[in-house]
């Protein structure tokens, strides 16, 4: 499956070759970066192997995956293609999973592990008692509240018993009009019930808090912007981080100050990759803007290589697979988050504090496009072909033919194949 043909492993010698030399002259080494793209390492969210939705409609694709088991399978042919996707990230209860330990088992068998654990309070589950409909941590009434934390502790549970050491939390908290809730004490409430999850912690976990500015609710998010979600950080304590998701900004704000901002605090705690035109689209990662995407991979490898405190960074993917094959989507993805990475390992770092240092924001600014510019495919590749991985993991995902023998086998998958007219 993931052998190249004798002339695509031939032709990415050649253009591996080309740019090794042309890097080379720029006193940039090729092999630096093949390495460290090796290093890196970013997990499938658990809800996105299977297609999503709109607020207008859903429309499923062939073989999706109908038990987690089949989602780990397909989370596993994401990582052989690309040697990039290691681990998975479950959402409780969307993937609760039924036989924690067999789970476990089976993931360790398909070389996958488990990333930080995602709890749902925005929603309300079958024979939940309370509503979440007026919010769950900044509820009014504490036995909401109560609940809502001992959800918590039930996904830290799941999540110990699978291998992971992090959860996300992302609360829906908000109101929809002026004067539903008080925006000062509902912040206090939330802030309360996070310090009884956060003291519910194992050892070497942590806790990532993640913002929104809106959605579901429209007037005034609990959580809305990093400033929010750094003075939650701050108080609970050095356990607690925050999470970027890259949808959760309002058009054109500049996420890599956000992310430098973060980095400089030592709350930095992870990442949504997605991408975004107009609001949450969830929609590929590098899809509309890559040069953004770019500049906040340059403040990770700068925080790398400063060695900055507490920088440990969990990279995960959250995106909403809609009109793509998921699977597909997943492979493109993680392609483009490598590419990024790579990208940021060509920046000339002593050209660029030389210039800054001298005031010379042109050459300054033109040290960022070089290393942008570069087609940095041939390192990416590189990088896969040495994991054992895919040259072009998409192209190879379509050979393999794995989607055509999935549907054959994931019968009642709720997808109905389109009529001929
Ligand atoms: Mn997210």
């Amino acid at each position: 499956m993931l052998s190249p043909g004798a002339d695509a492993l031939r032709n990415h010698e050649r253009d591996y070759d080309a740019l090794a030399e042309r890097l080379a002259r720029r006193g940039r080494r090729a092999e630096t970066v093949v390495e460290a793209v090796g290093r890196f390492a970013v997990a499938v969210p658990s809800w996105a192997l299977g297609t999503g939705g709109t607020r207008f409609g859903r429309f499923p694709g062939p073989g999706e995956p109908r038990t987690l088991a089949e989602k780990l399978a397909d989370a596993a042919v994401v990582h052989r293609l690309t040697g990039a996707a290691p681990r998975v990230s479950l959402h409780i209860p969307w993937d609760e999973p039924d036989d924690v330990p067999a789970l476990r088992a089976l993931a360790a068998e398909l070389g996958l592990g488990f990333d930080a654990v995602n709890s749902n309070t925005f929603q309300d589950q079958p024979g939940q008692r309370l509503s979440y409909k007026l919010g769950s941590f900044s509820h009014l009434d504490a036995s909401v509240r109560r609940q809502a934390v001992e959800h918590h502790r039930h996904v830290i549970e799941v999540g110990q018993a699978l291998g992971a050491d992090a959860i996300t939390v992302w609360l829906a908290d908000g109101s929809n009009y002026p004067g539903q809730m008080s925006l000062r004490k509902s912040f206090e409430r939330v802030l309360d019930c996070l310090r009884d999850v956060y003291a519910a912690l194992p050892a070497g976990w942590r806790l990532f808090t993640e913002h929104k500015p809106y959605e579901p609710a429209f007037y005034a998010t609990v959580v809305q912007d990093w400033g929010s979600s750094l003075l939650l950080a701050q108080a609970l304590g050095e356990r607690a981080q925050c999470l970027v998701d890259l949808g959760h900004h309002l058009p054109n704000t500049n996420i890599e100050l956000v992310v430098a901002r973060l980095l400089g605090a030592g709350k930095l705690g992870g990442f949504h990759f997605n991408d975004s035109k107009y609001g949450d689209d969830d929609l590929t990662a590098g899809s509309i803007k890559p040069y953004g995407l770019f500049l906040i991979f340059h403040e990770l490898v700068l925080a790398e290589r400063e060695r900055l405190a507490g920088f440990r960074p969990a990279y995960m993917i959250d995106q909403s697979h809609n009109i793509k094959d998921p699977i597909e989507d997943l492979l493109q993805t993680v392609d483009q988050l490598q590419l990024a990475y790579a990208k940021a390992q060509l920046v000339d770092h002593e050209a660029l504090a030389a210039y800054q240092e001298s005031g010379d924001v042109l050459l300054a600014e033109r040290v960022l496009k070089d290393a942008f510019e570069t087609d940095a495919r041939p390192l990416v590749a590189e990088a896969r072909r040495r994991a054992g991985a895919a040259l072009d993991p998409v192209l190879a995902f379509r050979a393999s033919g794995y989607r055509a023998r999935v549907t054959a086998e994931r019968i009642g998958s709720g997808y109905v194949p389109p009529r001929s007219l």
